[in-house]
């Protein structure tokens, strides 16, 4: 299996303008694109600037925290995004695609345990420069038509993905070009974003006629969003918000009517992983092939998410949050209709209480990743070789900050997707994990998250011992 990425970008070459900028280029003209596409978007967008921005002004110490410790001025740019792809040449070839801007496959999320016949990777930056470049990334699954029953629909599936092209032979040219070259330059760059943009577009016209559309519908809608159109339409982009449960409030009052429970952890003064939540999917005409011409039906896919992003947590740290998640929903399951929402969240917040909430509290239990860096006093005076780490961030030599969670929560995303599928979509499929074919279908390896965050850890470790 051979791991295809952009390693040899020749920093000599001034034309060449590296995935970073590349990232940048495309993550803000696909939010130009969602914008025009899908206007409640763009309130979202609005809502969570103003929130994020009061809350700043009322707490100056978080402020001055995210200002030092790098993590400001990402957070306002900050998306991702997801699509559903029908076959594994499009995820070999998405997976090229993603590495020309720079991002990696992290991490294997199994959903057909929550009823949804998809797995799913999430591409994005992987070191600590990058990501506080623009830590954009995409939620990407690879629908099963092995949890089909019906072999005739299967088929049927198989042969429209078969004859599809999701790619414009412009975008394949230059991610050739980009792999043989070690980079792009600038034009060619300007290129590859508006090529690659065309996949990601939204299609008014099905690909298949409704009776077939149909048909897939029945057996599961998200084999009906991935098999009927000519591309994998982005289907939601999602600004990062630094108080979630703020704009859950005040989503009703700009006309957008939220899913009824935030997915994850409860709220804390120390937020863990990550907080979700979102609008249901819109009800959009499409037309679909009738004969020679066309008749018009609904698709719902696209809806808006919101998140907020708190610390990574080490493997220990991990272990504790699945194990309290799962105790909070053996207490109280969360109804799809919403109707036991405010019982979930106490219910959260309750059986989450032994999850230490101090910075100090999950570094000590070794729940975090942190981020060590010098202070004023430690850049003035650094440390001298074989000094002690405990010893020199109590005298005020060295500071210490959450490392950012980058990547997604299963039950989350199963949470997220069911919501939006709707509340009639929960269905059973033999939960099997197949992080083999996965890799395999996606031609590399999945990264482990852990192995990433450690990394970033140990790093900011070794630079403050090394400090001169
Ligand atoms: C992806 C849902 C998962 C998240 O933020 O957990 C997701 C999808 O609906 O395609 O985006
Ligand atoms: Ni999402």
């Amino acid at each position: 299996m051979s791991v295809q990425t952009i390693t040899r970008v020749d920093a000599t070459r001034a034309d060449v303008i590296g995935p970073d900028a590349i990232r940048t280029l495309f993550s803000t003209a696909m939010s130009e694109m969602y914008r025009m596409e899908v206007p409640a978007y763009q309130t979202l967008v609005e809502l969570v600037e103003e929130v994020n921005a009061a809350l700043l002004a009322a707490d100056p110490a978080e402020r001055h925290r995210l200002e030092s410790a790098g993590g400001l001025a990402r957070i306002t740019e900050e998306r991702h995004g997801a699509i559903r792809l029908g076959t594994a040449d499009e995820l070999s070839t998405m997976r090229r695609l993603f590495a020309v801007m720079g991002m990696q496959p992290v991490g294997y999320y199994d959903l057909s345990e929550a009823g949804v016949p998809v797995h799913s990777t999430a591409f994005r930056p992987v070191d600590g420069e990058a990501l506080s470049r623009n830590p954009f990334r995409v939620f990407t699954s690879l629908l099963r038509l092995d949890l089909i029953a019906d072999a005739a629909l299967r088929q049927e599936a198989e042969t429209v993905l078969a004859a599809r092209s999701i790619f414009t032979p412009g975008c394949l040219a230059l991610i050739e070009k980009a792999e043989t070259d070690g980079g792009l330059d600038e034009e060619d760059a300007e290129r590859f974003v508006a090529e690659a943009l065309e996949t990601f577009r939204w299609h008014s016209r099905a690909n298949v006629p409704l009776d077939l559309y149909n048909r897939l519908h029945d057996a599961h809608r998200l084999i009906a969003d991935v098999v009927s159109f000519k591309g994998p339409h982005i289907n939601h982009l999602t600004p990062r918000t630094l108080d979630i449960d703020a704009v859950q409030r005040l989503m009703p009052e700009k006309g957008i009517a939220p899913k009824a429970v935030v997915e994850g952890p409860p709220t804390r003064r120390c937020p863990i992983l990550l907080r979700q939540t979102s609008f249901k999917a819109l009800s959009e005409p499409v037309d679909f092939q009738d004969g020679d011409g066309w008749r018009s039906g609904v698709h719902t896919a696209r809806f808006g998410e919101i998140e907020q992003r708190g610390i990574a947590l080490t493997p220990k740290g991990r272990a504790l949050y699945d194990t309290l998640l799962q105790d909070s929903r053996r207490l109280v399951a969360p109804a799809a209709d919403g109707s036991n929402a405010a019982q979930y969240m106490a219910a959260l917040q309750e059986v989450f209480a032994p999850f230490p909430d101090s910075w100090d509290g999950i570094r000590r239990q070794g729940l975090g990743y942190f981020s060590y860096s010098l202070t004023e006093a430690g850049r003035r005076n650094p440390p001298v070789p074989g000094a002690d780490l405990e010893t020199l961030i109590e005298s005020g030599v060295v500071r210490f900050d959450p490392v950012v969670y980058e990547d997604f929560l299963p039950v989350s995303a199963a949470g997220i997707f069911q919501s939006n599928l709707g509340d009639d979509a929960q269905q059973d499929f033999a939960a099997s994990p197949n992080q083999q074919r996965f890799e395999a279908d996606l031609g590399a390896a999945v990264l482990n998250p852990f192995d990433l965050y450690a990394e970033i850890e140990r790093a900011s470790i070794a630079a403050c011992l090394a400090a001169k």
